[in-house]
């Protein structure tokens, strides 16, 4: 990457959205990507593409219950992290961390990616995150994993074929050496790693040798991609994989932010998945520019049709994009118990508890609108913009006809507006307004209006609140922001759900 940092022109995510750690592989003509899922469910997303630029979700990896450990106190970013997904022998195969006290690394495989996946096999013998898969010409495979540390595993077990060796630690000096990927490239085996941690300092950097363990030449031009310490509008860019098109030409998927606002900028979309073309210079890869815009591929484009705005529970089964927190228990999240609506059964806590029953979507572009109608009639629940259990904003309706917007900012927590209304069904609703101090170098990067529909059709905007304190800058962590309806006490029950970009061709 040069070190100008203007860009030549926006760099889009292809995935945009909290789709963070990204691993690709090819098949024929076409692609596969796995994204990370931390606490929700189900577990690592799983996307199709014929052009690498327009995705598909096809469906989780881990969309059992039974598939997956997450118990009632997994903390927001615990959970799922960082997948290999790689093509072999016929089959499909993922390895992925489970950083839950007596999980760790598990396998899994199948025929068709879209599922089903069997059940994990646990790899005990393999300690750390960030799991890679590669197999040699004997069939061997070898695990590596942030450290850099790797080891030969069989498969079909999951057992450890010796002790992990260190291989590489990455460029002196820099921090985290993770996100390991091996492959055989013409004569070498390369090893790609990130390093810097998954902040600002955030970078790909890569080394090569004879054989799958090694030994390893760091490349001299490392890191091959960064963005530290530049005014380039994606910032923390890493956690990559390649991919080689059936042209020859190769491509790396990557995670990288958005940062709005003043200094030192916030994102809210959580780490996103980013595309760069690659070219070889001496055997060693060189990353152009972050992109491309769909015009300047060199294949016909796939678009993919636009997600439906609106969700009315209809559907026997719920889109592999709606997410809940580490499971999906039936009495808790159903749409059987009223046909053509969505039943949230709250077990205990509201949204600031780990446990609790929400169904939500990421937060894919920086300005949207969502609404929901909402029957309250048995309980509270209601629309809200969730970072994580200590970052929220809400708009909340009580059977008593009572509705509410709660600010939750670390260990804060207010009503920031209530407003009475004649019991029954309501449309609560939330968009993306102007940053707070327009113009101030203090600016943040957005701002959440959250409102209320009475069935007269009169609209009330309850409050405005500053978006930074729903950014990854403010909370921490590893996810986005998740737009949800959720279950407070009792049981709550929603007609439908709107989620639509504010400008549908805006950033
Ligand atoms: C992941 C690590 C990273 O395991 O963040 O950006 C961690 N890279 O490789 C969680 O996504």
């Amino acid at each position: 990457m040069s070190d100008e940092h203007a860009p030549a022109r926006p760099a889009h995510p292809v995935l945009p959205g909290f789709h963070p750690d990204p691993s690709v592989c090819r098949v024929g003509e076409d692609y596969y990507l796995a994204c990370s899922s931390f606490e929700y469910f189900p577990g690592v997303p799983l996307f199709h593409s014929r052009d690498l630029v327009h995705w598909t979700q096809i469906g989780s990896a881990l969309d059992r219950p039974g598939q997956l450990r997450l118990p009632p106190d997994t903390p927001s970013s615990g959970g799922l992290y960082a997948p290999t997904l790689r093509h072999h022998d016929g089959r499909f195969w993922l390895a992925v961390t489970n950083v839950t006290p007596g999980e760790g690394n598990l396998l899994l495989t199948a025929t068709d990616p879209a599922g089903p996946w069997s059940d994990p096999v646990r790899l005990p013998g393999v300690p750390g995150i960030d799991p890679d898969l590669a197999w040699d010409e004997d069939g061997t495979c070898w695990c590596t994993v942030a450290g850099v540390s790797q080891v030969r595993i069989d498969p079909a077990t999951g057992r450890a074929l010796g002790e992990p060796r260190p291989v590489w630690s990455g460029t002196p000096g820099a921090s985290a050496p993770e996100a390991p990927h091996l492959y055989r490239i013409g004569g070498h085996w390369y090893l790609m790693i990130a390093e810097g941690g998954t902040e600002r300092g955030h970078g790909v950097s890569i080394a090569r040798g004879p054989a799958p363990d090694g030994p390893f030449e760091p490349c001299p031009a490392n890191p091959i991609l960064t963005h530290r310490g530049t005014g380039h509008p994606v910032q923390n860019t890493g956690h990559a994989d390649l991919v080689q098109a059936p042209d020859g030409s190769w491509w790396m998927v990557l995670l990288g932010v958005r940062p709005r606002g003043g200094t030192p900028g916030w994102h809210v979309l959580g780490r996103e998945t980013f595309l760069a073309p690659v070219t070889w210079e001496d055997g060693w890869p060189v990353v152009g520019e972050l992109g491309p815009e769909p015009t300047g591929l060199p294949w016909p484009l796939h678009p993919v049709p636009a997600p439906a705005v609106r969700d009315d529970f209809d559907a026997p089964e719920l889109a592999p994009a709606w997410l809940s927190l580490r499971d999906r228990p039936s009495g808790h999240v159903t749409t059987e118990e009223r046909p053509g609506w969505l039943t949230l059964r709250a077990r205990g806590g509201s949204l600031d508890d780990l446990d609790a029953v929400l169904l939500g979507r990421r937060q894919q572009h920086h300005s949207f609108r969502a609404r929901t109608l909402l029957d309250p009639a048995e309980g509270s629940g209601g629309l809200a913009v969730r970072l994580d259990d200590r970052h929220h904003y809400a708009v909340e309706a009580t059977a008593g006809g009572t509705v509410r917007v709660i600010a939750r900012v670390g260990s804060l927590r207010t009503v920031a507006a209530e407003l009475p209304l004649p019991p029954g069904p309501v449309v609560l609703t939330v968009r993306t307004g102007e940053p707070p101090l327009p113009g101030d170098p203090r600016t943040g990067p957005d701002s959440l209006v959250l409102g209320v529909e009475t069935t007269d059709g009169t609209a009330t905007e309850l409050a405005s609140l500053d978006g930074r304190y729903l950014s990854t800058e403010v909370a921490g962590g590893f996810t986005g922001r998740v737009v949800c309806l959720y279950a407070a006490t009792g049981t709550v029950r929603f007609d439908w759900f709107d989620y639509a970009p504010a400008s549908p061709a805006g950033p």
